[in-house]
Parts: C-alpha cells; structure tokens; sequence
C-alpha cells in the first residue's frame, strides 16, 4: 500500500490570511496588521487582512464546507495576538474561546484539528522589542506555546510549531519583501535564526510536557528543491546537492540551512566560513533543545527550482522558455514532490507530510454559478501522483495537506491569487465549492486510487 489506511488528506489555511476581525475582542496588533495599514505599504492594491474571508464570524460554515469536502483534517495557524494582545503578559480569554471552539466544531465533525503555533504574524509589541533579534522571544515563545498546549490539547494531537522560517526570517528580514519589510545584515539575521531554532525546540519540548495526550510534532520548512534532469545517478546526485546546498546568497532560504540544525545537530557546512567573527556555536544544552525529535518533517512545497542563485520568486526561478506556469508564475514541476519526499526522507530519517502544497489559477464564477478550475485539477492530479510513487518506492508518507482550504490573502501579493479549493467572493463573503473541491473529495474516499483514472 503506497498510502497507508490512516492517509491523512487535510487542507490548511493561516490566522492572519483567512480570519479578518484584526482589533476584535480583544485581539491585539501584529506586524501584518501594521504593515498592511502602513500608508506606504508594499502590499499589492494596499489590501489588508482586516477582514479577509471573515472566517473569524463564519467558522462554523467554513467546517462545514470541510466536511462537504470530506477532508480528514484541517490545518490552521494561531494568532499570537489573539491569545496574548501584547505578545507576553495577560492572556485574552476571547482568543483561547475562538480556537477552543473551532476545534470543537472541527471534532463534532469527525475533522483532526492541526495547529500551526506561529505562520508569521508576529506580535508588533514583541517586535517593537526586538523581536526575532531578542533572545528573550525563546522564553515569549514559549509561554505562548505553552498557554494554547493548555488550551487545547486535549482535542489537538498534531502541532507544527513554526512555518517557514525561511520565507519570514528570509523574505521579511533579509530580502525585506515581506513584513516587517526591513534587510538585516547576515550577522543579525545568524542571531535571528539561532533564536528561531532555540524557540522552535523550546516549543517542541513545551508541547511534549503539557500535552494531554501523545503529541505529533513537527514544523512546516519550504525550500529550494530539484529534480534531477535525468535519470543518472550523476543527475539525481546534483539535485540532491543542490536541494541541500548552503549557498552563501541564498542561504537564509535553503532547506540545510535551518533542517540540519534540526535534524542533523549540526550547522550546514560551510557556515562557519561564511559568517565568519558573526558565527558563536550553540552550546551543548542549546543542541540538545535545537535537536528535540520530531514526529514527522513537514514540507510546504510548490515548485522546483533550476536555478539556485534566484533568491526569489519576483526573480523567476529559471523557468525554460514556454514552460507551463502557474497564475503566479510559479513553474508546474510535479516530479518535486516524488524527490523532495525522497530527498528528505533519506537525509532526515522521518516520515514526510506535505503540509503544503497548490497553485494559483485565475478562478471565477461562470455564468452556470460554478467555479470550473481544471487547471488546478490537473496540477493536483500530477503532484500527488508523484507523491504516491514515493509512496510506492517505500518512503514513509503520512499525509498531504492541500494550500489551500479557501482563498485568502495571499500576503504582499493581496488577493488577486486564488490558491483555494472553496472561491471566496470578498464583497459577499459567499463560499462556492469549486470543481476540484469535489475533485479531492473523491481522492479522499478512495485513499488516492481515483488519481490513476
Ligand atoms: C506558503 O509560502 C505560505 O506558508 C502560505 O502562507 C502561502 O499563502 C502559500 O505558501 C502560497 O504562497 O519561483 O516557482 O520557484 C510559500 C513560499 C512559495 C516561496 C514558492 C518560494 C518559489 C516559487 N514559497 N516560491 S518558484
């Protein structure tokens, strides 16, 4: 069996992207909520999170629609602010009252809750002082980690304690396209990544103290990944260097760069070159943190990447000419969830989940009311067969997470991409299932066997 019984199919979504109500009950600021208001904000068409798809108000129909859709879980993300208004401090009852009840909902209706801890919407206050620059956010982090553990552990097994820290470590604060929008040196952003291991393995720790029940626990990386050009050992040989390759310029993005620590008890080599007089070593008790087990590795992936000196999407990431692209341009490579989960799954020992994966299409409401995406259908089918096959070369798969449960926004880029299966009309807030909503329903009752007709 490629996919065991127990195949978790799950669809995610983030605080800050879907569930609006920011200065709400009690809910206080995060950096997305300053930047979006910021008159120069860089968000595209200055769009915010203010309101988003309103999931906040409309959480009981959004579990709904999952239920319509069959899925086995939903994976969302906590907003730290609405937990603890100030990023440390008191707690806001409200906010532990909307995630207490979301997960309830979600469990009457037979759907595994999945909690992402942190998917960037940093407390301003805590980044007012400091924030990923300040050792104290390790200890911050932890008492928040520990106080949504309390809440909702008794219901939530599966934690993810950070996601990409290489999109807000790497794209918020080196290349600064993302909020807070600023570039620190490398020697600030070496700091910032010790934090982030620190706090990550603290959260883990954390978890597996106050969890009511036997947690599974991981974190959500992205990277740059490859697929060989061809089938020769050389080839498959090259991609895997260069998936795990710490390259000086684009290090802060590399999977090596924050998995080894993880995984390996090690920084990748050649970083000690690098940073040179900004390099300090963890100290023995700070490996032993870094490195707490983990359950599974969890991979947000969408596409590969040819060209590794591209530092960001915006730069094209060396398409071919004519290559089939997605409404974001991002190129259709479905090979890269066979070797990723292969890739991984060989250097780093555990179980792989895709935690994200997915494509921006330009969805609309036809003129028969529905929303007709073949497009995104097609994409679907030929990433998870690929995953299926690593299945079957015997990896260990224990589940896909589509991005994204619903349209949302899509961060800088606001809501022009649509990554959903659910289309969101944002001037009614009108949910219609689209055509691969009902699509991945039927890859879910038959545990994959529907993707092969
Ligand atoms: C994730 O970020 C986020 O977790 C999520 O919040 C977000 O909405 C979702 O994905 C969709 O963007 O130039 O073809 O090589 C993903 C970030 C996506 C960044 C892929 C690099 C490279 C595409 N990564 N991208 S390509």
């Amino acid at each position: 069996m490629p996919l065991p019984k127990d195949f978790i199919w799950g669809v995610a979504g983030a605080s800050y992207q879907v569930e609006g109500a920011w200065n709400e009950d009690g809910k206080g600021p995060s950096i997305w909520d300053t930047y979006t208001h910021w008159r120069n904000s860089p968000v595209h068409n200055h769009e915010t999170g203010d309101v988003a798809c309103d999931h906040y108000h409309r959480y009981k129909e959004d579990v709904a629609l999952l239920k319509e859709m069959g899925v086995k879980a939903y994976r969302f993300s906590i907003s730290w602010t609405r937990i603890l208004p100030d990023g440390i401090g008191s707690v806001n009852p409200k906010g532990i009252e909307f995630y207490s009840s979301l997960v309830d909902e979600l469990i009457k209706n037979g759907i595994e809750p999945m909690v992402t801890i942190y998917h960037w919407d940093l407390p301003q206050s805590i980044f007012d002082r400091g924030g990923w620059l300040n050792p104290e956010i390790i200890g911050w982090f932890e008492n928040y980690t520990k106080i949504v553990v309390e809440a909702l552990s008794d219901r939530v097994k599966y934690w993810f304690t950070i996601n990409e820290p290489q999109i807000f470590i790497g794209l918020g604060c080196y290349l600064g396209v993302m909020a807070p929008f600023k570039k620190y040196t490398d020697g600030e952003i070496f700091r910032m990544s010790k934090n982030v291991l620190l706090a990550h393995g603290t959260a883990v720790r954390t978890i597996r103290k106050y969890s009511k029940q036997e947690a599974k626990i991981s974190y959500a990386p992205t990277g740059p990944s490859f697929i060989p050009d061809n089938d020769s050992p050389e080839a498959i040989e090259e991609a895997r260097a260069k998936t795990f390759a710490f390259d000086k310029d684009g290090y802060v993005l590399s999977n090596s760069w924050w998995s080894d620590p993880i995984f390996l008890r090690k920084f990748p080599d050649g970083a000690k070159e690098f940073f040179g007089p900004d390099f300090s070593d963890f100290t023995e008790e700070e490996w032993d943190i870094v490195q707490s087990p983990l359950d599974f590795y969890g991979m947000n992936i969408y596409a590969a990447m040819r060209d590794l000196s591209k530092l960001s999407a915006a730069e094209g990431n060396g398409e071919l000419t004519g290559e089939p692209l997605t409404a974001l341009k991002w190129t259709i490579t479905p090979e890269v969830l066979y070797w990723s989960a292969k890739f991984m799954h060989e250097r780093y020992k555990v179980p792989v989940m895709i935690t994200e994966n997915g494509c921006a299409c330009t969805d609309s409401v036809h003129l028969d009311g529905k929303v007709h995406d073949p497009q995104r259908i097609d994409f679907l089918k030929r990433y998870i067969r690929e995953f299926y096959k690593a299945g079957e070369d015997g990896i260990p798969l224990i589940g896909y997470i589509h991005w994204s449960f619903m349209d949302n926004f899509e961060w800088a880029e606001g809501y022009d991409p649509r990554f959903g299966l659910v289309y969101i009309n944002y001037q009614t807030q009108k949910r219609t299932l689209k055509d691969s909503a009902y699509w991945y329903k039927e890859v879910i009752e038959t545990n994959g066997e529907s993707l092969w007709k």
